[in-house]
């Protein structure tokens, strides 16, 4: 029997720091029902999906920037996302700032099933920026202040979607630079990723140029590559346009096993993008070059989980090479 969804990437508009729960849960509402009319089955919100990208703000106090975190999902303010998704039979990915009962903040999202159970969480492993106020940089970007790194792995868990058994796995942003993300996942036989994304349209390090186009095309390279390479469909969603003067660059993609984008956003508002996913794609990828266990040699990966930076090389001698 044919495995096919109908995959939707639900980007949202800048959210200001002004914006309540409200103005964000209304908008996710309303993108939901867009979904139903459109046949989606499952919807992918963004990193942070619920609030402004809080991390551009610098607070010395992290109890000041409480008001961004949830400390519990759904809560009366998120409760109408989980009813619309109930009303129209909706599996979602949802991104957002969460707080532990016992104090831990992280960035996070949730894979929820149309009756509102949490079918998959995850924990964003890879945090970009920095802890401190970095006086070089023109904005800040403290997520490494305001969020633990992620302890739940890249867990990928086998859920029912639509009628289907599927192999579900997330991640977060900055996650999808990092081919560790794919491989751990496609090591799990992942065959959907679902990521949201805050990209800023410009390089904030202050630290060298980098052209404004290039950073979308990294942004889709990589997730093109990682769905090539471990056989698998992504819908990664973005957070688009200008949120208090500072832009984010949207393009959010659906992506197939090949690595071609199947659906690209052209805003920079809130937008619903959909494709059909036939996940019997993945088969021929997994079965052929990508043939793990055929194929891959971990006897000479060792580096990769023994060592955290860069090491110099060794340095050719003619004495070492006639060795
Ligand atoms: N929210 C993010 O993780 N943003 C990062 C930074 C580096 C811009 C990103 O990879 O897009």
């Amino acid at each position: 029997m044919t495995r096919s969804l109908v995959l939707a990437a639900a980007q949202l508009g800048p959210i200001q720091k002004a914006d309540g729960r409200d103005v964000a849960v209304g908008r996710i509402v309303r993108l939901m029902e867009k979904a139903h009319r459109m046949g989606a089955q499952v919807v992918v919100f963004p990193e942070l999906a619920l609030t402004t990208f809080f991390p551009r703000w610098y607070e010395e106090d992290i109890a000041v920037a409480d008001h961004w975190y949830e400390s519990a999902l759904p809560s009366n303010e998120t409760a109408p996302i989980f009813e619309a998704a109930r009303k129209y039979g909706i599996a979602f990915h949802l991104g957002y700032a969460e707080k532990t009962p016992d104090g831990h903040r992280y960035n996070t999202a949730v894979f929820v099933s149309p009756n509102g159970e949490i079918m998959l969480k995850y924990r964003k492993v890879h945090l970009p920026g920095h802890k401190d106020y970095d006086p070089i940089r023109k904005v800040q970007h403290l997520e490494k202040r305001y969020f633990e790194v992620g302890n739940l792995g890249f867990p990928v868990m086998r859920a029912p979607v639509a009628g289907h058994d599927v192999n579900v796995g997330m991640m977060i942003c900055n996650d999808r630079r990092w081919p560790e993300s794919w491989r751990v996942m496609g090591l799990q036989q992942v065959e959907l990723v679902m990521l949201g994304y805050n990209t800023p349209s410009l390089n904030m390090d202050n630290r060298g140029f980098e052209a404004h186009h290039l950073r979308v095309f990294h942004s889709h390279l990589t997730i093109q590559a990682g769905c090539y390479q471990n056989a698998c469909f992504a819908v990664a969603t973005a957070k688009a346009g200008t949120e208090d003067g500072h832009e984010l660059f949207g393009h959010s993609i659906i992506v197939n096993p090949q690595g071609e984008i199947m659906a690209q956003a052209t805003s920079w508002g809130d937008e619903l993008i959909v494709a059909d996913a036939d996940l019997g794609m993945c088969e021929l990828g997994r079965t052929t070059i990508f043939n793990f266990e055929k194929h891959r040699r971990p006897e000479a990966y060792g580096r990769i989980t023994d060592q955290v930076g860069s090491e110099p090389p060794a340095t050719w001698s003619p004495r070492r090479a006639a060795e």
